[in-house]
């Protein structure tokens, strides 16, 4: 017996907040994909927040001839966010869809393109972005200057911000995305911090720390003829906050920043408990003692903070410890020898007058060697530190 295939499911959620006009328009012209994707089944789900313009009736008029159009309502406006949110649970909920696609009801979003989406999707793709900014996708010829300049510019700067240049924009709200990111990635969002546009690049962010795979299909944008932009300047203002809370967080997450910092906290300690020591041992003892006393620091720190994922068991610490003063110990033969070779080759200064020469703020050669050497030793460090004391277990 031949199974007959079951046909996947495509949900489109449109958000809508006084969009009366647009309706029956946006329905007419995604029933038309509607037939050449014939393969899927595809359903049109309106959240509609109580609009005063009565859009709800209208969509409940046209869902009587059009039985694959639904409607959620909301009591009162709630932000796009919110509104994403509430019809993405319902969806996954109640209409089990493979395929969840975000649209506008302003028909900015050519649905001639849902096709292309889905594609994308076929072909492995998590997320899949409508983008204005790659070959065959555009913005209106007719927007004044200053929001083209406004609509490259800050995308250019979330792509620079995220340093991430495979993904051209970032801000679109024409979006196809699996079943599988939105049951995953939803839990993460519903802070109300989520509720008004920043959920679109709050959502994207999140797939793309999650490692999902984000696919790219060129669309031109076309202004709405009918109704209003529910944007404001809070929008530019959210959106670029986010974007850079995101970003000092990864870095302060980086373990090479709790690397840096974690040295930069021993260097403190050992110049400052140098000035305690010496007023009480001769000044080499002194200098021997604060050294170790910064090792023990930054022990300390990496083990509780930097490789806190790798933290060590009580019983290796003592081998461990002892493995840390040789690493250690490595690395400032290492820059002593950077130093010295600097001297004996070239007649340059040693390292420790790195500190008298970047107080003349002139960068020559002698502080070239410090550098180098200091940042040779580092390197040394961090090596020692993943591969040998907090060595991965996998
Ligand atoms: N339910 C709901 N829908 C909203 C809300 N804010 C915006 N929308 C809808 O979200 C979609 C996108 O909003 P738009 O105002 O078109 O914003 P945009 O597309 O980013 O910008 P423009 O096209 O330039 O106006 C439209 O369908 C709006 O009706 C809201 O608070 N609640
Ligand atoms: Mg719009």
């Amino acid at each position: 017996m031949v199974k007959s295939k079951v046909k996947q499911k495509i949900v489109i959620i449109i958000p809508t907040y006084n969009e009366v006009g647009n309706i029956k328009s946006v329905v007419s012209s995604i029933s038309k994909i509607r037939k050449q994707l014939s393969n899927y089944s595809l359903q049109i789900l309106f959240v509609d927040d109580n609009s005063p313009d009565n859009t709800a009736k209208e969509i409940l008029r046209i869902a009587k001839t059009h039985p694959f159009v639904k409607l959620l309502k909301n009591k009162r406006k709630g932000g796009l966010g919110a509104a994403y949110k509430k019809g993405m649970r319902y969806a996954i909920d109640k209409l089990g869809p493979d395929i969840i696609f975000q649209f506008d009801a302003d028909l900015s979003h050519n649905p001639a393109k849902i096709p292309d989406f889905v594609h994308e999707i076929e072909n492995g793709a998590d997320l899949v972005l409508g983008s204005r900014y790659i070959k065959g996708g555009g913005i209106p010829s007719n927007w004044p200057l200053h929001r083209k300049f406004l609509s490259y510019a800050g995308n250019i700067f979330i792509r620079t911000t995220m340093f991430n240049f495979a993904i051209h924009d970032w801000t679109t709200g024409y979006r196809a995305i699996t079943r599988d990111v939105v049951k995953k990635i939803s839990p993460s969002l519903s802070h109300s911090a989520f509720n008004g546009y920043t959920y679109q690049i709050g959502f994207l962010v999140k797939s793309i720390q999650a490692g999902y795979k984000i696919g790219e299909v060129p669309f031109y944008f076309v202004d709405r003829t009918y109704g209003s932009s529910k944007l404001g300047p809070e929008y530019i203002f959210n959106t670029l906050r986010y974007i850079m809370k995101v970003r000092i967080q990864e870095i302060i997450n980086h373990r090479i920043f709790k690397f840096i910092i974690t040295g930069g906290i021993g260097a403190l300690i050992q110049l400052s408990f140098l000035q305690v020591y010496r007023t009480m041992m001769p000044f080499q003892l002194a200098f021997f003692l604060s050294i170790e006393t910064a090792i023990i620091s930054n022990f300390i720190f990496s083990n509780l903070w930097t490789f806190a994922d790798r933290k060590l068991k009580a019983i290796q610490i003592p081998g461990k410890f002892f493995a840390f003063n040789l690493a250690s110990g490595g690395s400032i033969l290492i820059q002593q020898v950077i130093a010295i070779l600097g001297e004996k080759f070239i007649g340059l200064y040693p390292l420790y007058t790195l500190s008298v020469i970047s107080y003349k703020l002139i960068l020559d050669t002698g502080t070239i060697f410090a550098v180098t050497g200091i940042l040779i030793g580092m390197f040394w460090n961090f090596f020692a530190y993943s591969n040998i004391i907090w060595k991965s277990k996998k």
